[in-house]
């Protein structure tokens, strides 16, 4: 297809405009064709960008080595370039959208140059869908092309739905290093230097320009920029749900089936969650999304939820046949991988695949590589940050409704994230702005020394939403409270905070994870059925101690502590919400948020008389 041939003006304006500011060498409408696809990647095996993975060990498959500067998203080049600084709120970098988009204009010319330009019309959720939403990316990347096919729905299906007029977010990208007269890559990833790289959002227009990464979220505009930062604004207008959570389909021996959505922070294990194999005979786990949920109310005033995504980007170390069988599988053929090890008969190997590395490998920087296990200072075969590019239908745990263009109905939304004390494995919001307070301090406890805070203490990360809120979040917590005025209390999804990560005081997990945590999804499912065993507390609802059957391993002792109040943990857990967390979000903080602060503090020193034996 040619750009004229474009029946959308607008869209066709808007690209003329962009082609003449970037000046590539050539223009490209993608048709999402799976000759395309081909023909795309060939070009970039040929010109030794990609290389090809052994056809019998993983057929369709290649593997990218990245610059390494260009290895992860770039939170510190990040901007929510609203028109005041207020509404980007004070955990976003801002940049006034004038000045931003002038300089931003200057890398942007000629920054194409020698390249082709990618037109790539995709849509974030099933094609036509109520729910989906259609964005428009031109990339100078024919990685990103690739990618966006894979996780995204791409072409000629999704500008038939636009039509002569439709909306479309536009999505500018560029890598930022234009070619000279006959120059080429050679086979180097290219991007721009740290300092040149942006990752802008204009939410009053809702655009997003990136310029200078070619790397994941950075370029893949479609995921964290659309369908998180641009689309939570979107959804805060619209009155719906634009969030960083997974979607499961759990059922029980008899076939009745719940939907439970979760949100965790990075590493967490949210793509294992997704894909779970339970411990529990008889139980089924089955996956709808592992990374994005959308959700707007039905008909009915329930909430419904859609996988905006096609396909999974997930972090290929640390996944083996134990922590996430279901993704080594999706992951088996047609898949891209990003800075993984590479085996000398071409397979993938990385950290914590399962097994050890067989003979001479190259890394992920092209070197040759040899295990040496005694060296603890090897430096890894594979970037901690290497991915696996999947498309989500080669999932064997894939439910047969996740493309449901209505989506599926939320019963069970959980939080969670690494805390190693003081939070118990499980336990469940009385009610809906009890459930939001849960979500607005979610975090992680640091375990090694960071820039910006000490071990041991929590690095908040709301609704893990933290990196990916496209406005002032004091703003977002609002909107999830008038959400939960939208419907009748019985309709709205049941909010739990669940945490596997407790530790003993000498270290050792108390809690085993991966297939085990469907011992706690059982008692969330019956919490929503009406018939799980639970107790009252100053904290919330919570198991009682034989509610949850115990994994091999776990003792009585360990499941007392596991679902223990720790009142001492939560008190200080108040002082250090009510200091360091909810201040910076000022006159923006809900007063019901303050309020539930309170009301946990009280019920904390009041239970048993102020001797809490819970
Ligand atoms: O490093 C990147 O560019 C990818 S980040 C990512 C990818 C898939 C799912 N989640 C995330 C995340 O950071 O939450
Ligand atoms: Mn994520």
């Amino acid at each position: 297809m040619k750009l004229q041939d474009l029946k959308h003006a607008g869209l066709r304006k808007w690209v003329t405009e962009v082609a003449e500011l970037t000046k590539p060498e050539a223009i490209v409408i993608c048709d999402g064709s799976e000759a395309h696809y081909r023909q795309l990647m060939d070009e970039m095996i040929a010109s030794g960008l990609a290389t090809p993975l052994n056809p019998d060990k993983k057929p369709g498959c290649v593997n990218f080595l990245s610059d390494v500067s260009d290895v992860a998203r770039v939170e510190n080049r990040t901007y929510i370039s609203s028109a005041k600084q207020e509404d980007a709120g004070p955990t976003n970098n801002w940049i006034d959208p004038v000045g931003l988009k002038k300089t931003l204009n200057g890398l942007y010319d000629g920054s194409m140059k020698g390249r082709t330009m990618y037109v790539i019309p995709f849509s974030m959720g099933p094609i036509g869908s109520n729910i989906a939403k259609i964005g428009v990316e031109i990339t100078d990347s024919a990685y990103v092309v690739t990618n966006m096919m894979i996780m995204t729905r791409v072409g000629t299906k999704v500008l038939d739905v636009l039509g002569n007029d439709g909306y479309y977010v536009p999505c500018l990208h560029s890598v930022g290093k234009p070619l000279a007269e006959g120059e080429s890559d050679h086979g180097k990833w290219p991007c721009a230097p740290i300092e040149k790289k942006y990752i802008a959002h204009f939410p009053e227009t809702r655009e997003i320009w990136s310029y200078g990464s070619g790397y994941g979220g950075n370029a893949l505009l479609g995921k964290k920029c659309l369908a998180l930062r641009i689309a939570s604004v979107i959804a805060r207008d619209e009155g719906w749900l634009a969030e960083h959570m997974l979607i499961l389909k759990i059922s029980n021996p008899e076939g009745v089936v719940k939907y439970v959505t979760a949100a965790f922070p990075s590493a967490c294990g949210k793509t294992n969650l997704a894909m779970l194999v339970p411990t529990i005979p008889g139980w089924k786990v089955e996956t709808i999304g592992d990374d994005i949920a959308w959700m707007k109310f039905g008909k009915d005033g329930r909430l419904y939820a859609i996988n905006p995504e096609a396909g999974f980007f997930g972090v290929a170390p640390g996944t083996s046949k134990d922590s996430n069988p279901n993704a080594l599988i999706a992951a088996s053929k047609n898949t891209i991988f990003t800075n993984v090890g590479l085996t000398e008969d071409k397979d993938i190997w990385w950290e914590g695949i399962g097994y050890d590395a067989p003979g001479k490998l190259t890394d992920w920087t092209g070197n040759e590589w040899v295990q040496n296990k005694a060296d603890k200072s090897q430096k890894p075969a594979a970037h901690p940050n290497a991915r696996f590019t999947a498309p989500a239908a080669q999932c064997p745990s894939i439910a047969p409704e996740w493309e449901d263009p209505n989506g599926v109905p939320v019963d069970a939304i959980l939080f969670g994230g690494r805390r190693p004390h003081t939070i118990p494995l499980v336990h469940q919001a009385r009610d809906w702005n009890h459930g939001v307070f849960l979500g607005s301090i979610v975090g992680s406890e640091i375990t090694a020394a960071a820039l910006d805070l000490k071990v041991g203490t929590v690095r908040r990360d709301p609704f893990a939403m933290l990196p990916f809120c496209g406005y002032h979040m004091g703003e977002y917590f609002k909107h999830w409270i008038k959400i939960g005025t939208r419907t009748t209390v019985d309709k709205l999804p049941k909010i739990f905070y669940v945490n596997w990560f407790r530790k003993t005081d000498d270290g050792k997990w108390l809690w085993p994870g991966y297939g085990e945590n469907s011992r706690v999804l059982k008692w969330v499912f019956e919490a929503c059925a009406g018939t799980a065993k639970s107790v009252d507390t100053p904290i919330g609802i919570m198991p009682t101690i034989d509610a949850i059957d115990r994994p091999e391993g776990v003792s009585e002792a360990d499941m007392a502590e596991l679902l223990k109040v720790d009142r001492e943990g939560w008190l200080k857990e108040v002082e250090d919400v009510r200091a360091n967390h909810y201040p910076k979000f000022g006159e923006h903080l809900p007063k019901e948020l303050s309020h539930m602060l309170d009301v946990l503090e009280s019920n904390l020193k009041d239970c048993c008389g102020g001797k809490c034996c819970c």
